[in-house]
């Protein structure tokens, strides 16, 4: 079996790159350690802070953002770092040629029931004409990723991860396990292509009520199943995590949605561009799917702030577009 860096260099990916993706790999399997150490590690539960966006820290969510944070800047090839647990820019070496973006952990209300959660990263090309610790440096749109993946800890530690047209003409998007009695990570899954058409949604069902009548006359209709226009039956799932909601589209098809709501006027949509949106939107364009934030192709947004929200609707390319249609058909 391939390992992720022969497969990389067989990609004439850029070295100065390959560290990058490198350095978040090793920070992901001390990650991965800890998360399968549970409570024998003494990472459960919370912390007494609140992240810049006010949510509850956790403690893994802690450690893991360290972790990432220390081995990161310590990577010559870094200019600057953004982390959702980050209020601001942390600035790593004035001389880097790469910034990243990430969510350290994923879908933290998960950890304390031993449920999926994962590790979101994003990597753009450092830009010259801005300081390297610039705020400035991630609004670039996430068409001009260089590399975009996730880590999931789950029964498995698996990466899926896909380089951006900056970087190659290629556009795949591989997954890869971790053969923990090697720490190295595999291809076990090449060049993954989504079903265009699906039979599964995901959506978290309790905000029903907040949503526009558009998004509601959807999901609605998806629920009337064979008895309704779409005379098909589908199925609903949802982890709370959206590591596992998109690692179960990438594997097998399905529609993800995280529409905008009006339960709190400063606070349209819950996800984040920079964290979660884009380089989730990059790994699946890559399988052959499609990702849009309501009005707009997630990947063509021009970032405004660091931890900016958006709607997020992605997956199987037909049903995103039979989505769009009912959003579309009155705006
Ligand atoms: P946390 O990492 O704060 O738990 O949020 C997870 C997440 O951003 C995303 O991974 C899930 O899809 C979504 O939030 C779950 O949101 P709900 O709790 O509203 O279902």
């Amino acid at each position: 079996m391939k390992n992720l860096l022969n497969v990389l260099r067989s990609d004439e990916v850029d070295t100065g790159l390959i560290q990058v993706i490198e350095t978040i790999i090793n920070a992901s399997k001390e990650i991965a350690f800890r998360v399968r150490q549970g409570a024998l590690a003494g990472v459960l539960g919370s912390t007494q802070d609140e992240n810049v966006q006010g949510e509850t820290q956790k403690q893994l969510d802690v450690i893991s953002n360290q972790l990432l944070k220390d081995l990161l800047l310590a990577c010559p090839q870094i200019a600057s770092l953004a982390s959702e647990e980050e209020d601001t820019v942390v600035a790593a070496n004035p001389g880097g040629k790469y910034v990243v973006a990430f969510d350290p952990l994923d879908g933290s209300s998960n950890i304390d029931i031993n449920g999926q959660i994962g590790t979101i990263f994003s990597i753009y090309r450092a830009l010259d004409s801005i300081p390297h610790d610039s705020e400035l440096q991630f609004n670039q749109q996430g068409s001009q990723q260089a590399c975009a993946g996730y880590v999931l800890y789950g029964p498995s530690t698996l990466l899926a991860i896909t380089t951006g047209a900056a970087v190659t003409a290629k556009k795949v998007t591989r997954c890869f396990t971790l053969d923990a009695t090697q720490g190295t990570f595999l291809l076990t899954a090449d060049n993954i292509k989504i079903a265009k058409e699906t039979q599964e949604f995901a959506i978290n069902m309790s905000n029903s009520r907040f949503w526009n009548e558009d998004m509601r006359c959807y999901i609605d209709d998806l629920i009337l199943g064979e008895t309704g226009p779409r005379q098909k039956r589908y199925n609903m799932r949802w982890n709370a995590a959206m590591v596992g909601d998109v690692h179960r589209v990438l594997t097998r098809g399905g529609i993800f949605l995280y529409p905008s709501d009006n339960r709190n006027a400063k606070q349209p949509a819950k996800l984040r561009l920079l964290y979660e949106a884009n380089p989730m939107a990059l790994l699946i364009e890559n399988a052959g799917g499609k990702s849009w934030s309501e009005q707009q192709r997630t990947l063509d947004i021009q970032p405004k702030q660091l931890h900016e929200r958006v709607a997020v609707i992605l997956g199987s390319a037909n049903e995103v577009d039979e989505c769009l249609g009912y959003l579309h058909a009155h705006s």
